[in-house]
């Protein structure tokens, strides 16, 4: 059913036209040009995130022949399809996603030699820049009466598509089209503007002052990306809120700075160098998860496979700046502290989070908090014995950190170790939320394979974390992912992730259901991001 959805389609014919080439099979494994072309969509779309489009490892091990061959297509096959212990999914066993031929098929797909994906230069680039309402268009105030600072922009994960909601009403007040399996979202620091990035690197920009709301422009700025920023600096050295945007690209590996109120594509930087530790070249690091600095015109980009933190200095983009700092390897998602001046990134398959200082531009720690974490943006707030904790899930064990991240000036031995572990109903953790007015701490267990564990929620109430968390059960189908709250702070939200999906709205000091919205153009909802929370980075 998924795949004659009319995005997929479109999708897989522009990632053909862009030239994929048909790769020689090898003397064992034979795919016919047909079955090559299913596998290697598939292999872009549900694989390639964690193995890396050259198959070279990342979150996922590498998938090169001389490792997958010595497996056999028996081996693979099951493993595609019922996943592993190390926290590979199963794409079959309980999800439906595969058959059984599907997984045969890019079992012996990942025995033949990786094909390199085509480069994507600027002509590209600019071919795919389309501005539906130019600047001098658009309202110079909000032309209707809704509280947009408390929207919330909603993923429709497999609809290729994103939906505003009004947090007020809850109604949805406009679904647009976005890029194929969009990915994250991110609000101009004005909150005025939304950016959007697709799978397929696909970025879409939304005015929330319009009416109806629509998208304004949108640009392709290569094959695959995962993050978007917006430039957020204003100061002595120059006012750029709103001017200016970053897509952080999986492949060609880079980064694209666009302008930010057209999308207009005005320089693309490569990422290919090399790791920080051994100091071997590598031709696919690949760009995660973006922040923009509020000490500096900078961005904080996160490349994964070498393990370098890139500060990129956006104020004169003619002669580009950029700091790097050598951190951990296979640097994914982070946030910022409580103060706003370190930002913490999950080096995930090392078990570490990473501590950057974006005032002094250096290293600050590298924290060992246990087996992949997974912070997504993570969360800040006081623990009761121990100050200020920022805290992340984990993809490899039922457990949520607390690194302590008390300022600089208190002398604390505990200043960037972790203070406290707790345990939650499953392992497989995506995300985790509080709010500064709320007491309590949510976290999800996503890709658990425990079933109950995936469609429940863990709620600790943070003024007493020794005591047991309250385990709420949510939904009889899909799985729950993703907490946000409304910009009061006394709501939050969370997605029932399933083709016919839910957000639902919590009571958040008594923990009662107040909403579930429910809508046929809800499909897959996964991230939510409140207007005024995300801009400010509250979390
Ligand atoms: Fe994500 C954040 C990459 C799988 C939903 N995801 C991110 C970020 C990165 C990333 C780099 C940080 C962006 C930022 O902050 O600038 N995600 C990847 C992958 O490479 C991976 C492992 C595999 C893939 O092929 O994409 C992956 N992610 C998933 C999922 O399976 C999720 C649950 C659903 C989906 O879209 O496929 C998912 N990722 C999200 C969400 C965020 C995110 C909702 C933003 C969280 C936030 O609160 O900021």
């Amino acid at each position: 059913e998924y795949k004659k959805a009319n995005v997929v389609q479109k999708a897989e014919a522009e990632l053909s036209e862009e030239g994929r080439q048909v790769a020689k099979p090898n003397a064992e494994v034979q795919l016919s040009g047909e079955e090559y072309k299913k596998a290697n969509w598939e292999y872009f779309n549900r694989c390639g995130g964690c193995h890396g489009m050259l198959r070279k490892g990342a979150t996922g091990n590498a998938l090169t022949p001389d490792r997958t061959k010595p497996m056999g297509t028996e081996r693979l096959k099951n493993i595609i399809f019922n996943g592993t212990k190390g926290g590979m999914p199963g794409w079959g066993a309980g999800v439906n996603i595969y058959t059984m031929e599907d997984a045969e098929l890019l079992a012996k797909y990942i025995q033949m030699e990786p094909e390199v994906p085509p480069e994507f230069n600027m002509k590209d680039i600019r071919a795919t820049w389309k501005v539906y309402v130019p600047v001098e268009k658009r309202p110079t105030k909000p032309v209707h009466h809704r509280n947009w600072e408390n929207f919330f922009g909603v993923i429709l994960r497999d609809a290729g598509k994103i939906a505003i909601i009004d947090g007020d009403t809850k109604e949805v007040v406009s679904v647009l089209d976005s890029g194929f399996a969009v990915h994250t979202l991110r609000y101009s620091k004005s909150g005025r503007y939304l950016y959007t990035i697709g799978r397929d690197a696909k970025a879409t920009l939304v005015d929330l002052w319009m009416d109806p709301i629509q998208t304004i422009a949108e640009v392709k700025t290569g094959l695959d990306a995962r993050s978007i920023e917006s430039s957020k600096y204003k100061g002595r050295k120059g006012d750029f809120v709103d001017k200016l945007a970053v897509v952080g690209n999986y492949w060609p590996p880079s980064y694209v700075i666009l302008d930010g109120l057209t999308l207009e594509p005005l320089k693309i930087v490569s990422t290919r160098s090399y790791t920080y530790d051994t100091q071997e070249y590598h031709v696919e690091p690949r760009v995660a998860s973006i922040v923009a600095s509020h000490f500096a015109p900078e961005w904080v980009l996160n490349v994964k496979e070498t393990g370098l933190i890139l500060l990129v200095d956006y104020s004169d983009i003619k002669n580009l700046k950029v700091t790097t700092i050598e951190s951990e390897r296979f640097l994914h998602d982070g946030g910022w502290d409580k103060s706003h001046r370190y930002f913490l990134v999950a080096a995930n398959m090392r078990d570490k989070l990473v501590v950057v200082d974006t005032k002094t531009k250096k290293l600050e720690a590298i924290v060992e908090t246990g087996i992949k974490p997974h912070p997504g943006r993570g969360t800040n707030f006081k623990d009761p014995e121990y100050g200020w904790v920022y805290a992340t899930p984990h993809l490899g064990e039922a457990a949520v950190a607390l690194v302590c991240t008390k300022p600089r000036h208190d002398k604390t031995e505990n200043r960037w170790k972790v203070v406290r572990k707790l345990k939650v109903a499953g392992d497989g953790g995506l995300f985790i939320k509080t709010h500064p007015k709320s007491h309590h701490l949510w976290v999800d267990h996503t890709l658990s394979k425990d079933v109950d564990a995936q469609r429940s929620v863990t709620v600790y109430d943070i003024r007493h974390l020794d005591k047991e968390p309250k385990v709420l059960k949510l939904t009889d189908k899909g799985r729950i992912v993703h907490m946000e709250y409304n910009k009061g702070g006394d709501e939050l939200w969370i997605s029932v992730w399933d083709r016919e999906g839910e957000i639902i709205v919590f009571d958040d000091e008594t923990l009662t259901e107040k909403a579930r919205i429910t809508d046929p153009r809800l499909v897959t909802p996964t991230g939510k991001f409140n207007v005024y929370n995300t801009r400010l980075d509250i979390y």
